[in-house]
C-alpha cells in the first residue's frame, strides 16, 4: 500500500497549481464576485508566524470553499513593506532597507506557498515599490490639493529611541507601540492630515457596515463625538477668557471653580506672581505623563495647584477660583472646565481634597440616594438655579445655552476625541512627499503647478523667511527615495533625507513642476531655488489603500481603473487584528471616503464586513515569544507534518474568535486523521468491484449528506473548528460502514462517496485532497470541481437502521424508512442477500422484532 508522505505530494502540486496558475483570478470569470481580504505582513526578518498562519490559512479555506462553490474570488496578498525596523537593521549592518525588504519578500513568499494558500499571486504589492508609491504619493497630492494635508506646529510624541514623531495611535501607555520606547510630548512642526474634518461620516456610516461589535465600539469611542457648548468665563480683573467645554451646560449654576490643564497657554499669563513658583513646580511634575496615565490617575487620589486668579461664573456672576489640575487634558475640548463638584466625580473627588465648594442644582427624581447625596450624576429636575427651578435637567440644558448665546458668552458646540493625524516622520524608509519648500515671496506658481495648489496656502518660517510648500505634480511622479550612506535620523525634526545634498537642494520649476539639481544651475527664467522635503510618510500610508491596487497593480496610469473597482468594490470580509481597529482601519476607511468625494472609488466604505481572529498562545499558555523560547515555526510542522495537517489543525484548534493555546497533540491527531482518511481510499482502491452491487449505499450517503451539511453551514461562519469536527466525525462513519457495505458490494456508491469526500476536505487540505482525488481516477484538478451537492432526503431522520441477526450473530445491517411495517422489515430482513445464506435450507423457529431497531432470526 502506498503510504502517506506530504513531503512528496505536497511540493509535487504546489508546482503544477503554479505551472497551471489555477489561482489567477480573472475579473470576467463567471460567478458572483467576492472579495476576501485578510491584512497584509509585514515582511519581517523573522519569517511567517504561526500569527499570520491562522487568518491566513482560514480565509484561504473559505475562499477555496466560495470557488467551489462557484463565487469568483479574490483572494490577495502584499507587503507592507516600508517601516522601522529594516531601516534598524539598516542602521547596524549598512544594508540597505531595499535590499533586507526584497530577500524577505522572497522568503515570505516562498513560506506562504508552501503552505498552499491559494493567493493570486499575480496581484502581488509591495508599498515600498516606487510603482506602488507612486499612487500613494498621488493620493497625498490630491490630499494637499484638497486642503486636507497641511502643517501645523503641535503637541506630538517624541520618541528619542526611535528618533522620530509618533502619531497619538502608536503610543501606548506613553511608549511607543514598536520598540517600547519611552516618549514624550514635544512641539513639533509636522504634516498633517484633518482626519477630523470626516469625523462626523467615520462615526456615522458605521451604521451601514457589518463590523463585529467591538471595532464598532472602539471606533466611535476613538472618534469620541459629544454634543454639548462651550462657554466663556471671563478671568477676575483681566481682559482674559477661559473657554471651556462642557457637556452638562444644565449644571452651570453648580460650577464652583474651574480648572485648566497645566499646559494651558493662558496659565503662565494668568497665573499671579505670589503662586508662580508652586505652579510651575506643578506642571513640570505633569508633563512626564502620559494622557492615559493622567486619565488612569483620574481614578486616583486628585492633585492640583491654584493659580491665584478668580472667574466669574456667567450664569450667576459669582466669583469661582481657577485651578490646574492634570485630570483636564490639553488636547481634549478647550484643555480648560468648570467644574461641577455635585455632579462631576472627578470634580467631587478634587473638591474634597482641596476642601472646594460644591452646590446641588439636580435633585434626582427617584429616591435619594442618602449614602451620598452630594454626587448625583444623573438627570432630575433643577434646583439652586434661579429662573430654571424646576424645569427638567435635560430639558435645561439647551435652554441655557440658548440664552447665554444671546449674551454672546456660550455656543453649542459637538466635541470630539478624534484628532487630525500626524503624518510626517523622521525617518529614511518611508515614501517621501511630493513636496518643494521654496521662498514665498519666489513661489508664484501657474499652469500645471497651479493645478495642485491648495486654495491656502502651508507655509513654514525659518529664521524669519517664510517658505510654501510647492507640489511636485502627478506627471513627475514617483518621487524617488534616494540612496544615502547614513540611515541614521539626525535627532530632533531631521531625517536622514536632510543629508541628501543634491537630492535636496533642487531647481524648481514654478510652471512645470519639474526638479533639476541645483548644482546643475539655473536652468531658466520660470525655475526657483528650492528644498524637497525631507520628512518621509508613516507607514501607516501605503496601507490606507493597498487593498485598491490589487485590483488593478500594473496600471501605470491610474491608481486603479474603475472598471476593476466598479467589478469588486466594497471588499466583502476584511479579517485582521483587533489592534489595528484605531490605527490602519480608521486611516484607511478616512482615505477611503476621500478617494470616494474625488471620484476615485464608488463606495463611501471599503469593508463591507470586518471580523477579527483570536491570538495563538504557546503551547504553555503565554505569549509565544523568543525570550521564553516557546515559538512554534509553522515551517517546522510543515516539515515534520506536512501543509495539510497544519492546515486542518489551525481550523481545528479552537472557536476562530477565541485565543487559543497551541498543541502538540493537537497537531498530531489532525495528522492522524489524515493518515486514516489517506489508509480508507487505499483499502478502497485495492478492492475489486464486485459482479452485482446490491448493497443499500444509503448510509454511506448520509454520512456524507451530514458532513457536507455541517461544513455548508459552518465555514462561512468562521465554525472551521466545528466544520474539522464533522469531516473526522464522517471518516469515522466511513470505518464503521466499510464493514456493513464492503467495497465490493457498493463499488460506485464508494466511489462517489470517497470522491465527494476528497472535495469536502479540499478546502482544508488541497493538496492529499488533489493526490486522492487523481488516485481515484480523476483527471482535472479537485480545486476545480463543484462544491458536492446532497440530497437534503438522505438526510432526513424517516430512516432507521435495522440491524439483523441469525441466532444472535450480526448478518447484516440495513436502512429503512420508518413507514414501514413490522411485516415488511421482516420480509426485507429476510430476502436481504447477505442473510440469506444463513436461513437458505434451515427451519426459522422464531423471528424476534425489536421495532426500529434488530430482527433476530432463530434457526
Ligand atoms: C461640567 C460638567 C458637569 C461636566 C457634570 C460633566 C458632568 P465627554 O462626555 O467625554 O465629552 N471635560 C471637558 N474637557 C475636558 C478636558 N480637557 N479634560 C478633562 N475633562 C474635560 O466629557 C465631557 C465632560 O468632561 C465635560 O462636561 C467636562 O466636564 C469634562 F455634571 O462640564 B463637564
Amino acid at each position: 500500500m502506498q503510504r502517506y508522505n506530504p513531503r512528496d505530494i505536497e511540493p509535487k502540486w504546489q508546482k503544477v497549481w503554479q505551472d497551471t496558475e489555477v489561482y489567477k483570478v480573472h475579473d470576467n470569470a463567471q460567478g458572483q464576485k467576492f472579495y476576501h481580504l485578510v491584512e497584509f505582513p509585514y515582511p519581517s526578518g523573522a519569517g511567517l508566524h504561526v500569527g499570520h498562519c491562522r487568518p491566513y490559512i482560514t480565509f484561504d479555506v473559505m475562499s477555496r470553499w466560495r470557488r467551489m462553490n462557484g463565487e469568483n474570488v479574490l483572494y490577495p496578498i502584499g507587503w507592507d513593506a516600508f517601516g522601522l525596523p529594516a531601516e534598524q537593521y539598516a542602521i547596524k549592518t549598512g544594508v540597505h532597507p531595499a535590499i533586507t525588504t526584497k530577500t524577505n519578500i522572497d522568503n515570505f513568499r516562498k513560506q506562504a506557498q508552501s503552505l498552499g494558500l491559494s493567493f493570486d499571486w499575480s496581484r502581488e504589492v509591495s508599498t515600498a515599490d516606487p510603482k506602488y508609491y507612486k499612487w500613494t504619493q498621488w493620493i497625498f497630492l490630491q490630499l494637499f490639493k484638497h486642503g486636507l494635508a497641511y502643517q501645523a506646529e503641535s503637541q506630538i510624541w517624541w520618541c528619542e529611541g526611535l528618533k522620530s514623531v509618533l502619531a497619538d495611535e502608536e503610543v501606548i501607555d506613553g511608549r511607543s507601540e514598536r520598540g517600547d520606547f519611552p516618549c514624550e510630548r514635544r512641539s513639533l512642526r509636522q504634516w498633517m492630515l484633518a482626519i477630523t474634518k470626516y469625523a462626523d461620516r467615520l462615526y456615522d456610516d458605521l451604521d451601514n457596515v457589518d463590523y463585529i461589535e467591538p471595532v464598532k465600539i472602539q471606533q466611535r469611542n476613538w472618534i469620541g463625538r459629544s454634543k454639548g457648548a462651550e462657554v466663556d468665563f471671563a478671568v477676575n480683573g483681566t481682559d482674559k477668557i477661559i473657554r471651556i467645554f462642557t457637556t452638562r451646560p444644565d449644571t452651570m449654576y453648580g460650577a464652583t471653580f474651574m480648572v485648566l490643564a497645566p499646559e494651558h497657554p493662558l496659565v503662565k499669563e494668568i497665573t499671579t506672581p505670589e503662586q508662580r513658583q508652586a505652579v510651575a513646580a506643578y506642571v513640570k511634575q505633569t508633563a512626564r505623563k502620559s494622557d492615559l496615565e493622567r486619565q488612569e490617575n483620574a481614578n486616583k487620589e486628585k492633585t492640583g495647584a491654584f493659580i491665584g486668579v478668580m472667574a466669574v461664573n456667567p450664569a450667576t456672576g459669582a466669583l469661582i477660583p481657577v485651578w490646574i489640575a492634570d485630570y483636564v487634558l490639553m488636547g481634549y475640548g478647550t484643555g480648560a472646565i468648570m467644574a461641577v463638584p455635585a455632579h462631576d466625580e472627578r470634580d467631587n473627588d478634587f473638591a474634597m481634597k482641596f476642601n472646594l465648594p460644591m452646590i446641588t442644582v439636580v435633585e434626582p427624581t427617584e429616591t435619594k440616594n442618602t449614602d451620598n447625596f452630594a454626587l448625583h450624576v444623573g438627570e432630575g429636575v433643577m434646583i439652586n438655579s434661579g429662573p430654571y427651578n424646576g424645569m427638567r435637567s435635560s430639558d435645561v440644558r439647551e435652554k441655557l445655552v440658548a440664552d447665554l448665546s444671546a449674551k454672546g458668552v456660550a455656543i453649542e458646540h459637538t466635541n470630539y476625541r478624534l484628532r487630525d493625524w500626524v503624518f510626517s516622520r523622521q525617518r529614511y524608509w518611508g515614501e517621501p512627499f511630493p513636496i518643494v519648500w521654496v521662498r514665498q515671496d519666489a513661489a508664484k506658481a501657474t499652469h500645471k503647478v497651479a493645478e495642485w495648489l491648495p486654495q491656502t496656502p502651508v507655509t513654514k518660517q525659518i529664521d524669519g523667511v517664510t517658505y510654501q510648500a510647492l507640489p511636485i505634480p502627478a506627471s513627475f511622479l514617483p518621487v524617488e527615495l534616494p540612496d544615502v550612506q547614513d540611515f541614521q535620523p539626525k535627532g530632533l525634526g531631521q531625517g536622514p533625507l536632510a543629508e541628501a545634498g543634491d537630492w535636496v537642494h533642487v531647481w524648481y520649476d514654478l510652471t512645470t513642476g519639474a526638479t533639476k539639481p541645483f548644482t546643475d544651475g539655473k536652468p531658466g527664467d520660470t525655475w526657483v531655488e528650492g528644498n524637497r522635503e525631507t520628512d518621509t510618510m508613516p507607514n501607516w500610508a501605503g496601507s490606507s489603500w493597498y487593498f485598491l491596487r490589487y485590483l488593478d497593480p500594473k496600471n501605470d496610469h491610474a491608481l486603479v481603473d474603475s472598471d476593476a473597482v466598479n467589478k469588486w468594490m466594497p471588499v466583502d470580509w476584511y479579517n485582521g487584528g483587533m489592534e489595528h481597529t484605531t490605527l490602519h482601519l480608521l486611516y484607511s476607511r478616512f482615505w477611503h471616503k476621500f478617494l470616494f468625494d474625488i471620484g476615485v472609488v464608488n463606495t463611501a466604505e471599503p469593508y463591507q464586513k470586518r471580523t477579527s481572529h483570536g491570538l495563538v498562545l504557546a503551547e504553555d499558555g503565554r505569549k509565544m515569544s523568543k525570550s521564553w523560547g516557546n515559538v512554534v515555526d509553522p515551517l517546522e510542522v510543515v516539515d515534520s507534518y506536512g501543509a495539510d495537517t497544519l492546515r486542518l489543525y489551525i481550523c481545528f484548534m479552537g472557536p476562530f474568535d477565541q485565543t487559543v493555546a497551541w498543541s502538540v497533540q493537537g497537531v498530531a491527531g489532525c495528522r492522524r486523521f489524515i493518515d486514516r482518511l489517506w489508509v480508507l481510499v487505499q483499502e478502497f482502491l485495492a478492492a475489486q468491484q464486485g459482479s452485482e452491487e446490491t448493497a443499500d449505499a444509503r448510509l454511506l450517503r448520509q454520512v456524507l449528506a451530514a458532513a457536507n451539511k455541517r461544513i455548508t453551514f459552518d465555514v462561512p461562519r468562521l465554525g472551521f473548528n466545528t466544520a474539522v469536527a464533522a469531516l473526522m466525525e464522517a471518516v469515522n462513519e466511513l470505518y464503521r460502514l466499510k464493514r456493513e457495505i464492503p467495497f465490493s458490494m457498493a463499488y460506485t456508491a464508494w466511489q462517489a462517496g470517497l470522491l465527494d469526500l476528497t472535495k469536502l476536505l479540499t478546502p482544508f487540505a488541497p493538496h492529499v485532497s488533489e493526490e486522492l482525488w487523481r488516485q481515484l481516477g480523476q483527471t482535472g484538478s479537485v480545486l476545480e470541481a463543484a462544491w458536492p451537492v446532497y440530497d437534503e432526503a438522505d438526510l432526513a431522520s424517516d430512516t432507521m437502521t435495522i440491524v439483523v441477526q441469525v441466532n444472535g450473530k450480526l448478518r447484516a445491517q440495513f436502512a429503512v424508512s420508518r413507514s414501514v411495517t413490522e411485516a415488511e422489515v421482516r420480509e426485507l430482513a429476510q430476502t436481504n442477500e447477505r442473510v440469506r445464506p444463513y436461513l437458505e435450507g434451515r427451519d426459522i423457529k422464531k423471528a424476534i422484532y425489536v421495532p426500529g431497531r434488530l430482527v433476530n432470526f432463530v434457526v
